[in-house]
């Protein structure tokens, strides 16, 4: 498994469980509303300042080091963390922009897969039918005529038994009870799969599973982003990609990327949207995590000796005060920016990509 932990009692009392505990949201109830309980955030380790002090020539705190590198901005590395390095503001608000729209709008389009995949098969323009007020009904419950026509655009032996309708329009009274508001869908789903796609179920790249090549802008921000962590004279070749959705109260549970052939080659991910806290364990949960915010623009990268550490993001900030999104504001103006703007208000959205072989 991979977004939710089995929690026996053993996983409880491991280091890296503890700290999801202490860092994970819980609400208390009040008479009025749900209020969500104070956390102590003294411990969290903040690049966005530590790149602050750097360039004010402040010195830097103990334990973190800049690699020397040719690169645009300053990469900074853990020293306990060999492999690991962290690039606050990698990505320009232009290209924060640009991702989060892709995230949306295309990269969750078949035939990359999606959590949504293994209830309704492959959905077309989950995004565009949330902003349009659609739902999704089952094709076998449509007229007819309308199900003929879905059947006859289906090349794929797997194809779609559910489509989007207008919710006055095609929908019939008896399919209201069956039928599921793409706004829904679009804040359920979890994750999409581009490049290789990824077996969940196996925990493993299923290659015979139809696929499309990672975007080529994509691939070359990745391919710039690796750089500083490659082995010397080898060029990153970006085959898989996850992309991760959260919104508020989700969490992604500790685990380890382990599943590429080579692990020399760095994961490369970016962070787009609300604040996040990120754990980076050791190689065994029993290590205590170091906690550090994520900010929408941050890059991560994890090679080597940090591809062997336990991992995962036990809180987002959805609340306008932390989530630190206050310079996307004015980069979804127009009219329907206001959708992906509505969206990513509450969301953080991950991009990890991958070398695989
Ligand atoms: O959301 C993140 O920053 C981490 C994502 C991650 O660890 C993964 O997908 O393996």
């Amino acid at each position: 498994m991979y977004r939710s932990e089995v929690t026996t009692d053993e996983s409880e009392r491991t280091a890296f469980r503890k700290a999801e505990k202490k860092y994970k949201i819980y609400y208390d109830n009040t008479k009025k509303k749900k209020v969500t309980r104070p956390v102590d955030l003294s411990e969290v380790i903040d690049f966005k300042s530590i790149l602050d002090d750097y360039n004010c020539n402040i010195e830097l705190n103990d334990g973190v080091s800049v690699l020397n590198r040719d690169f645009d901005r300053p990469i900074f590395c853990l020293e306990s963390r060999p492999g690991f390095y962290f690039i606050p503001g990698a990505l320009s608000i232009e290209e924060q922009r640009q991702w989060i729209r892709e995230s949306l709008a295309s990269f969750p389009q078949p035939p990359n897969r999606t959590n949504h995949n293994a209830i309704y098969g492959p959905i077309e323009d989950l995004f565009v039918s949330a902003k349009e007020r659609r739902v999704l009904v089952e094709v076998e419950r449509l007229q007819d005529d309308v199900c003929s026509e879905v059947n006859a655009l289906q090349s794929d032996v797997c194809a779609p038994r559910y489509k989007f309708v207008e919710e006055h329009g095609e929908l019939r009274s008896k399919d209201a009870c069956k039928s599921v508001p793409a706004s829904v869908l679009l804040r359920k789903l979890r994750w999409s799969t581009l490049g290789l796609q990824f077996d969940w179920s196996k925990r493993s790249y299923n290659i015979s599973l139809p696929h499309k090549k990672i975007p080529d802008a994509l691939c070359q921000l990745a391919k710039r982003m690796a750089a500083p962590a490659m082995p010397c004279g080898e060029e990153f070749l970006p085959e898989a990609a996850i992309v991760n959705y959260f919104g508020s109260g989700d969490m992604l549970g500790g685990h380890l990327d382990d599943m590429e052939k080579d692990w020399s080659k760095p994961i490369v991910s970016m962070s787009l949207g609300c604040k996040a806290i990120f754990l980076l364990g050791g190689k065994s949960r029993e290590d205590t995590p170091i906690a550090m915010f994520l900010r929408s623009g941050d890059a991560v990268l994890m090679a080597g000796e940090a591809r062997e550490c336990f991992h995962g993001v036990p809180r987002i900030f959805t609340d306008a005060e932390n989530a630190d999104i206050s310079h996307l504001e004015s980069q979804f103006t127009q009219e329907d920016g206001h959708a992906y703007l509505d969206y990513i208000r509450t969301s953080r959205i991950n991009i990890n990509i991958r070398q695989v072989f």
